[in-house]
């Protein structure tokens, strides 16, 4: 009887052991099952996001085609006049002085390169770099054939001629720095082709106007493709530094059009118009106010011509240009932002940019902001044209799309204040064509801000 007791507690035990063996293994095939599932969730939660980056790339080809040949072909006609000409140098003086410091900072508070990566800059196991050493090896790299190489291999000649294929997702494939050059040299000679040309303007302004109602319609589907984007990416976050480069992403690029609005942006004003730019600030802002809230240069157009025109009594027919076509293409705002944004991407990605990159990320940045519509979001639009003109990747994108709503409210407002310093500036310079016009204006011109 001992025996078979005995027996029968070691069949129990087994059977116990046995047990539990399933339990583990079946523990363990669920746990795998759900890593496989949480893969699977990535996915799921990732496609309606990758739907969203894959229309934004779609229509990159036919944006900046209309947009730059109708852009360029239009300011030649307006550039006729020297009021339009100054405008037209002030916005591009502006947007490339925006760029620049936007480099600078992104440059110089590496948002994207990652804590670890500067430990071992600063520990010293790389050798110990002076700044000297640094601004020498700067200068060494400038030697002409250095710098040839970096900026045309990049820029113009050699890439220019480079065939870009149309296979695939073509967005990748795009020479979009050499579509570029063609468009600004297409629309100039449309500009000069008179009666004809203005039957090509037709259609690439129908072009544009049918990929901006494209652009309104993905623009519906942004708020569900941003949130499935952020999901995926939270679901992905294995280590959470990634929050703080978007911090320091964020504070990179507020800070940047903090200096631009409060710097750079009056000192021009000043050295121009030699009044005081920050009571001229204060004369904006309730138009500053309604760009943060509605982001969107075109939607606070309205109320950016009655501060200028009543607070601030620039004269009606420089508004009437300079505004609409500033809240068009003159956006420091969007341009400072996406040169950071692109650059902030290669960072994340140890991506290192040479000095050609950078040029290129200057120019197309520039070109983008112009590209870009005076409506929510449009920056995020175009910036996967300055990614693409680089190869940096646009699903990258993702990130910096989380903190778009916020950003876009501040660049909205530094585009506007751009676009009003324009006027006020572009009234200076244009006084004796003002007085010398017959049209009497109904405000005193004689004592602008
Ligand atoms: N929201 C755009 C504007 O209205 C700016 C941007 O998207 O970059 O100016």
């Amino acid at each position: 009887r001992q025996a078979a007791r005995l027996a029968n507690k070691l069949m129990l035990s087994k059977a116990l052991v046995a047990a539990q063996v399933r339990n583990r293994i079946g523990l363990g095939v669920v746990v795998r099952e759900y890593a496989s599932l949480s893969h699977l969730h990535k996915q799921y939660f990732g496609f309606p996001g990758e739907i969203l980056m894959r229309m934004l790339k779609l229509v990159i080809l036919p944006l900046i085609i209309s947009s730059m040949i109708t852009g360029v072909a239009a300011l030649d006609s307006e550039v006729s006049g020297k009021i339009g000409l100054r405008a037209v140098v002030y916005y591009f003086s502006t947007t490339i002085i925006a760029v620049i410091l936007g480099i600078v900072l992104v440059m110089t508070i590496k948002p994207g390169v990652s804590q670890e990566a500067e430990h071992i800059d600063r520990t010293g196991t790389t050798p110990n770099v002076t700044t000297v050493d640094t601004l020498l090896d700067l200068v060494r790299n400038m030697f002409p054939e250095n710098l040839l190489q970096a900026c045309f291999q990049q820029v113009t000649i050699i890439n220019i001629t480079k065939d870009y294929k149309i296979v695939g997702s073509y967005s990748d494939g795009i020479n979009v720095l050499g579509l570029i050059v063609f468009c600004v040299a297409f629309g100039l000679v449309i500009g000069k082709m008179g009666e004809r040309g203005r039957i090509l303007l037709e259609f690439f302004d129908a072009l544009n106007e049918a990929t901006m109602r494209l652009v309104q319609i993905i623009m519906c589907y942004m708020p569900v493709g941003i949130l499935f984007l952020i999901a995926a990416k939270i679901i992905e976050v294995e280590d959470w530094e990634i929050f703080r480069k978007m911090g320091l992403y964020m504070v990179t690029v507020l800070s940047g059009l903090a200096i631009h609005s409060t710097i750079c942006l009056p000192l021009i004003y000043f050295a121009i118009v030699r009044k005081n730019p920050y009571t001229f600030t204060l004369g904006m802002a309730q138009a500053l106010v309604t760009a943060l809230m509605i982001s969107s240069s075109s939607a606070t157009l309205p109320v950016t011509f009655r501060c200028a025109e009543e607070n601030l009594r620039i004269d009606k027919r420089i508004t009437r240009f300079v505004l609409p076509v500033g809240a068009t293409i003159n956006m420091d705002g969007t341009a400072l932002y996406e040169a950071v944004a692109a650059i902030f991407i290669a960072q994340l990605n140890d991506y290192s940019l040479d000095v050609g990159q950078i040029v290129t990320i200057s120019i197309t940045a520039t070109v983008a902001s112009i590209g870009a519509a005076g409506v929510p979001n449009a920056g995020l639009v175009t910036m996967v044209i300055v990614l693409t003109a680089v190869g940096l990747p646009a699903n990258d994108v993702t990130l910096i799309v989380a903190v778009d709503w916020l950003l876009d409210r501040f660049r909205t407002m530094i585009n506007v204040l751009g676009d009003a310093y324009g006027a006020g500036i572009v009234q200076k310079l244009s006084r004796r064509e003002l007085e010398r016009m017959d049209v009497t204006s109904d405000v005193d011109v004689t004592n602008p801000f």
